[in-house]
């Protein structure tokens, strides 16, 4: 899972990535250009902790995620639209994550004056709604010229690419982004090629530097669309301790849990995913999941061999293992169900997949 950190100039991108993930990139007056900074860190899971400590296994592995920090969005629309490196960029992430400055310090000026998040949010959401109608009213022009030349080979498909294009185009018009519509699974699949932006779930992280709590920060009522607010600064800083040390910090800042917990959570919930479990002496692992996935999909997360192979999987919930206080107990008191092809994952599964191993 590739999440995206973006935002305006010195909104504060480099310090919520340093705080998301640990690092120590250097934060400050950046030169505004393309830049992209990366890190995989791991998806903390206090289950997975418990598993290990159950197992005792000689590994233990956490999902994880990559995310980017990517500079040169500039909330200044011209008829050009993105970059190509930068929209590439962009287009490769699962999730967009908008950083929004709306932490006020006199030591760090705004570049437009005055600490404004609306007026912040809308500017960048202009420039990306901006760049995915380029797109799309490059795609209605060619739409249009291969009907005055009368190439048009499959007038059905034509059809329905320009009803579709054109909703896409009353809507940006409208300022709404792509994910507020509703498409068919067909439109879906149409629009799989095109690098729109507008599309892709977006968390809006405001910046709301030290004690932020009486700040008015706008609402942005928009489908598969969250809203976190957190202190950037203070959490790069925490980010950055021995976890001990960190406990004390956040107890005595009353921060329950550190928002990069909190943030990924979020993202699993924008990006419809969820988790489920390996155990065993040797390994305790997470995988993560597309919500509703079947058994078979699942266990192709671990391997195609185990999907293509697939027989039955043997399935407990995580809560039902922990109560039995072991794999054995929980058999034999019968809980560990056998589950076929047809079987929907739930969060927190346990699995563990029987397949035929493919003929050699
Ligand atoms: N007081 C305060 N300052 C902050 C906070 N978060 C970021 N800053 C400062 O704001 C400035 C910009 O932060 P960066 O993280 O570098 O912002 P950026 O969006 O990565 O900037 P560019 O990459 O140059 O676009 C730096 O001087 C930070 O120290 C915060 O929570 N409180
Ligand atoms: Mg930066």
């Amino acid at each position: 899972m590739r999440l995206g950190i973006i935002g305006l100039p010195q909104a504060g991108k480099t310090t919520i990535f340093n705080a998301l993930t640990g690092s120590d990139r250097p934060v400050g007056p950046g030169s505004g250009r393309f830049e992209v900074n990366t890190a995989v860190v791991p998806v903390p899971d206090p289950r997975v902790d418990r598993l290990s400590a159950m197992f005792n296994p000689r590994k233990t592995i956490y999902a994880q995620v990559t995310y980017a920090d990517i500079a040169g969005l500039s909330g200044e629309s011209d008829k050009t639209g993105l970059s190509g490196p930068l929209l590439n960029q962009l287009a490769t992430m699962d999730d967009l994550e908008q950083a929004v400055r709306a932490f006020e310090d006199p030591t760090v000026p705004h570049p437009a004056g005055a600490v404004d998040p609306r007026r912040d949010l809308a500017g960048l959401d202009g420039e990306l709604l901006l760049n995915d109608m380029l797109a799309v009213e490059r795609k209605l022009e060619r739409l249009d010229e291969d009907l005055r030349k009368g190439i048009v080979k499959d007038k059905a498909m034509h059809g329905l690419e320009l009803a579709l294009f054109r909703r896409l185009q009353a809507a940006l018009g409208a300022e709404q982004p792509l994910r507020d519509l509703d498409l068919a699974p067909a439109e879906e699949k149409l629009l799989a090629s095109y690098q729109l932006l507008t599309r892709k779930p977006m968390l809006v992280v405001f910046n709301v530097g030290e004690g932020g709590a009486g700040l008015d920060l706008p609402a942005y009522p928009h489908t598969r669309s969250g809203v976190v607010a957190l202190q950037g600064q203070l959490e790069m800083e925490i980010a950055q301790l021995a976890p001990d040390e960190a406990a004390a910090f956040l107890q005595e800042y009353g921060i329950a849990e550190p928002s990069r917990f909190r943030v990924i959570r979020l993202s699993y919930d924008l990006l419809g995913l969820e988790s489920f479990f390996t155990v065993g002496e040797d390994e305790v692992r997470a995988w993560t999941v597309r919500r509703g996935a079947t058994a078979p999909e699942a266990a192709g997360e671990i391997h195609t061999d185990l999907q293509k192979g697939f027989i039955r999987a043997e399935v407990a919930a995580y809560a039902e293992l922990i109560a039995a206080g072991g794999l054995n107990e929980l058999k034999a008191k019968g809980k560990l169900r056998l589950e076929g092809k047809d079987y929907v994952v739930q969060d927190g599964d346990i699995v563990h997949v029987r397949f035929s191993p493919p003929a050699k």
